[in-house]
């Protein structure tokens, strides 16, 4: 079992079109908010700068020239076209089955990817930082990404290694300050498959695969929404504590 589904162009042209211009409209309301309001600044120890405004955490692009998003979390709070995609049952009944059970909502996220700018996601696996807030729940939480664009190998589609899942928590990166990345001497690259597919296709993985995204390097934006689900009930991340303590639990 490859343990990822990818749904080809699961949402119309249309539908892609709608959910664009909500990121897009979300975005400029968040910019213009954190340049004329009180933000609260954090910086990781990898020396990514995060900004919170209006329940949302901006992740700022860490060595863009100027000011460039990366990601927004959550952010389906910010736009009733986002909002909706939580009972979007093309979303969530494969989600169900992916996770053995009625699901709710864990986390949104809306990643950028800008033109030129747009950095890379070394290898990792969503499950460390989800352990640190919610414990071995974090085992039951799976990710929808939905592409706003056409993913393709020179903007940064998402590569993955098929089934890694299975043998859970991977070794972690000792380098690495955040203690959150996966060693990537201990990933074998031949087994790596990028998932390239057009807009409004939807790929879905649990929170144990092993991932990454490389730069975008080309003269358009590769913008994609993830939606987290978990067992129904459950509560958000938002109401959740990080506690890195947990982190020894992990290899
Ligand atoms: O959007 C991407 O390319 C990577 C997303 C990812 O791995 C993440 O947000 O954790």
């Amino acid at each position: 079992m490859t343990g990822y589904l990818l749904l080809p162009q699961l949402f119309t042209a249309t539908e892609v079109g709608r959910l664009r211009d909500a990121a897009e409209q979300v975005h400029a309301e968040v910019v213009s908010a954190a340049e004329s309001g009180e933000t609260d600044v954090t910086v990781w120890s990898d020396g990514h700068r995060l900004e919170e405004i209006r329940g949302t955490t901006i992740h700022w692009e860490p060595d863009a020239p100027g000011k460039a998003v990366r990601s927004l979390a959550p952010v389906s709070h910010l736009h009733p076209v986002l909002a909706g995609l939580w009972s979007e049952s093309r979303l969530t009944s494969p989600m169900a089955s992916l996770i053995g059970s009625a699901v709710g909502p864990f986390v949104s996220k809306l990643n950028f990817k800008r033109a030129g700018v747009g950095s890379e996601f070394a290898w990792h696996q969503d499950f460390p930082y989800w352990y640190c807030c919610a414990g071995d729940a974090a085992y039951d939480i799976a990710t929808a990404i939905v592409m706003l664009d056409d993913n393709t190998v020179e903007n940064g589609a998402m590569t993955l290694i098929p089934g890694s899942h299975r043998d859970g928590p991977a070794p972690r990166d000792p380098l690495e300050p955040t203690g959150l990345f996966v060693d990537p001497r201990r990933v074998d690259a031949d087994l790596a498959v990028t998932v390239t597919a057009p807009a409004g296709s939807v790929l879905m993985f649990p929170g144990l695969m092993v991932h990454r995204s490389a730069p975008n390097r080309t003269a358009t934006d590769r913008r994609s929404l993830l939606y987290c689900f978990q067992p129904a009930g459950r509560p958000e991340l938002s109401a959740l504590t990080y506690d890195a303590e947990r982190l020894a639990d992990l290899p």
